[in-house]
């Protein structure tokens, strides 16, 4: 019998007031049930939100550097708790072993990160115009605010989210995906044990429309911080719209890497494996686009294929498994659709393509790492997130015209180049329509102390991680002080 785990409100362990729940599944044996969860409705959001509103008053005036200790603390926990939590992620979600531990240490990293934020939150001082008067800026924080994140990174992504709230003075409701409660939950937990005080970090269990709508929808939070589909995040977009709520979306993305004939190929192989396949193609900022230069193609694309035909499939326990499961039977299903609209579309199948069912595989959701070739700019399988093990050559002869291959999609998170030509290199920085640029390094593998997030439909212009993760959580408040004891009017009015 799997355990069964509760929300957290207002600092008690709690069921759904329905009562109702769900199973968490292992993605490589989906018979093995990792615990059963809390089914939350909007009642259960009340609560919370009731809890974080509670808490807020005193929360915002602890001051910064209190609150961001408990984000230290914590990441000393997770440091000891790392090996114990990856094999828990690889069970809960899927991927590699190595990739869960990369996933806690982003967590981590970005929690050292935004502890040291608790003793800057700078603001400006700024000159008045006027004798006798001092102007300067400072942050406030925005108040109640409601988490949404993802499955593909059940520590990294709660982390970016929770950690800069904290330290801004927000509480907090926080729904993790419904494919990794777990990890969400073993979270939460590490900051009741840290002793974080009742109410400023709430944990709702739940699905998307039971849970997560009542989120967006509640008068009392003031901002949304999602992490997920284009297609939720414009919901949640147009909803906070109409509510004026301040949000700040991370999307889905169609990344690319170019590969030029003065690339060194071991590299660029090397990274299109892993920008590709690691974590399953389930990271926003996968490469599910090649666009290779003629000079290159012949070279690039038989030892791409040599590297993926030698990838091991498998329960990502396995310490030789290159390619774990993807998250569930949905997914997996969607996945492999793509190929086939793939197929038929005109592109190529050149290596993969299929679903893996035989001895070691029937119990999970594995498909094979699928490079397709004669893929053209315009296929939906160029245009559209897959967010599985896909990805597809397309080639040009030129670096403006793969530059302009690479913008011609509605999505802009990452983009990577292999070259060594400086004009090249230069052309992709100034050009790349995209939020996170590599030259000579894959589009995936993003560190926390550079700003995360992408232009077009990939957001709405908000940044995680970096200096600018503060953001999202607060005000800017300009503050006056008029010493001259005078009433003194600005603008040169007597
Ligand atoms: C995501 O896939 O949503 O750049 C986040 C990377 C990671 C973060 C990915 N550091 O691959």
């Amino acid at each position: 019998m799997a355990e069964t785990y509760q929300n957290f409100i207002g600092g008690t362990w709690v069921p759904a007031s329905k009562g109702e729940t769900f199973d968490s599944a292992n993605p490589a044996s989906m018979d093995e049930v990792l615990g059963t969860f809390p089914r939350s409705t909007a009642e259960d959001v009340d609560a919370a939100v009731q809890a974080a509103k509670g808490a807020y008053h005193e929360w915002m005036q602890t001051p910064a550097p209190e609150r961001a200790d408990y984000l230290l603390r914590v990441a000393l926990l997770l440091e000891e708790r790392i090996d114990e939590w990856s094999e828990l992620m690889t069970r809960e979600m899927g991927k590699t072993l190595k990739e869960s531990r990369g996933d806690i240490q982003e967590g981590i990293d970005f929690l050292h990160y935004m502890a040291g934020e608790g003793r800057r939150m700078q603001g400006m001082t700024v000159p008045s115009e006027l004798r006798g008067k001092f102007s300067m800026t400072v942050r406030h924080p925005i108040g109640v605010v409601g988490l949404i994140t993802p499955w593909n990174f059940p520590i990294a992504i709660p982390t970016w989210k929770i950690a800069p709230a904290i330290v801004a003075g927000c509480t907090s409701i926080f729904k993790p995906a419904e494919d990794t409660p777990l990890l969400a939950t073993l979270l939460v937990k590490a900051f009741e044990e840290v002793g974080l005080p009742p109410g400023v970090l709430n944990l709702v269990h739940g699905f998307g429309e039971d849970a997560g709508a009542p989120i967006v929808e509640h008068p009392d939070v003031r901002a949304i911080s999602f992490t997920g589909s284009l297609e939720v995040g414009r919901m949640i977009n147009e909803r906070c719209g109409a509510l004026m709520k301040r949000c700040s979306l991370e999307l889905g993305s169609k990344n690319v890497m170019i590969v030029m004939p003065d690339a060194n190929m071991d590299l660029a192989v090397e990274a299109a494996a892993w920008g590709a396949f690691a974590t399953s193609g389930q990271r926003c900022t996968a490469t599910s686009r090649l666009v290779v230069h003629e000079g290159a193609k012949s070279e690039f694309t038989e030892r791409l294929l040599t590297r993926v035909g030698g990838m091991k499939v498998g329960n990502g326990l396995e310490p030789d498994v290159e390619l774990a499961p993807v998250i569930n039977a949905e997914q997996k299903q969607r996945v492999l659709s793509y190929i086939e609209i793939g197929k038929d579309e005109g592109a190529k199948v050149l290596i993969g393509g299929n679903e893996l069912t035989g001895e070691g595989y029937e119990k999970g959701n594995f498909i094979e790492p699928t490079v397709f070739d004669e893929m053209t700019p315009d296929m939906r399988i160029a245009q559209e997130e897959i967010f599985g093990p896909v990805t597809g050559i397309i080639r040009t002869d030129d670096v403006d015209e793969a530059i302009r291959i690479a913008n011609s999609v509605d999505y802009g998170l990452s983009a990577a180049i292999y070259t060594h030509d400086i004009t090249n290199v230069f052309k992709a920085i100034t050009q790349l329509e995209f939020g996170i640029v590599y030259v000579n390094a894959p589009t995936i593998g993003a560190e926390i102390q550079l700003p995360f997030g992408g232009m077009k439909n990939t957001g709405n212009g908000h940044r995680e991680a970096g200096p600018q993760a503060l953001d999202e959580f607060m005000e800017w408040k300009a503050v006056s002080v008029d010493f001259s004891g005078k009433v003194q009017k600005a603008q040169g009015i007597d």
